[in-house]
C-alpha cells in the first residue's frame, strides 16, 4: 500500500516558496497557510474529507495575483502524492464521489493510473465558469487540479452535475476530489498490483 509515513516536500522558485507535510492515511488534521484565504478554506475541506493530514505553508507573489501560489501548491501537492503513491500496490486504484452542497452537486472519478489526465467539465453551470469568489479567481480551480493531477500522475474527471452558487460549487469540487481519492486509496489485501500490466 502507499506509504503511511508523513512525507515532506518543499519547492522554491522566484514566485513561490512552499513547504508541506502530508500523510495519506491521516485523520484530516490540517494546518494550511497558502496566503490566499479562500484557497486555505478549500484545502482545509480537501484534507478533512480526504482524511489527509496536511501542513502546508506557501509564501508567494500574491501582490501580483494568486495564480502562482495556487498553481504551485498544486505542483507541490501533486509531487508529494506521486512520491507516496507509486508503484501502486494493495489499494483500490479507482475512486468515485458525488458531493452535494445545498443546490450544488459535483462528481469526481479518479484513477491512480500513473498517467496524467484531467477532465474539468463545468458545462452545467449557467453562463461562463469565470469571475471571483471574494478576491479568488475561479479559473484557478482548474489550474490547481491540472497541476495536481499532472504532477501526481493521476487521472481525474471532475464534472459539475448542477449548481448555482460558486462558493458551493468550488467547495463541492474540492470535497468530491479528496473523497474520491480517499476511496481510491482504500486498502484491499486481495489486490497486489491493480493493473493487468503488472505495474503501475
Ligand atoms: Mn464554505
Amino acid at each position: 500500500m502507499p506509504s503511511q509515513i508523513p512525507y515532506t516536500f518543499s519547492r522554491k522558485t522566484k514566485e513561490t516558496d512552499i513547504k508541506l507535510n502530508i500523510s495519506l492515511y491521516g485523520k484530516g488534521n490540517v494546518c494550511v497557510k497558502s496566503g490566499v484565504g479562500f484557497f486555505d478554506h478549500m484545502l482545509e475541506a480537501f484534507a478533512k474529507h480526504g482524511l489527509l493530514d496536511l501542513e502546508l505553508e506557501c509564501v508567494g507573489d500574491t501582490h501580483i495575483d494568486y495564480h502562482h501560489s495556487v498553481e504551485d501548491c498544486g505542483i507541490a501537492l501533486g509531487s508529494a502524492l506521486k512520491a507516496l503513491l507509486y508503484p501502486l500496490e494493495g489499494v483500490e486504484r479507482f475512486g468515485n464521489a458525488s458531493v452535494v452542497m445545498d443546490e450544488a452537486n459535483v462528481e469526481c472519478d479518479i484513477d491512480l493510473a500513473n498517467r496524467a489526465y484531467l477532465v474539468f467539465d463545468m458545462d452545467a453551470y449557467h453562463g461562463e465558469f469565470k469571475g471571483k469568489i471574494g478576491d479568488f479567481d475561479i479559473e484557478l480551480v482548474e489550474e490547481f487540479f491540472k497541476a495536481l493531477c499532472f504532477n501526481a500522475n493521476m487521472s481525474a474527471h471532475i464534472v459539475l452535475k448542477r449548481g448555482k452558487n460558486l462558493h458551493h460549487i468550488v467547495e463541492a469540487i474540492f470535497k468530491a476530489f479528496s473523497l474520491a481519492l480517499r476511496r481510491a486509496l482504500v486498502v484491499n489485501p486481495r489486490i497486489i498490483t491493480p493493473s493487468t500490466k503488472g505495474v503501475l
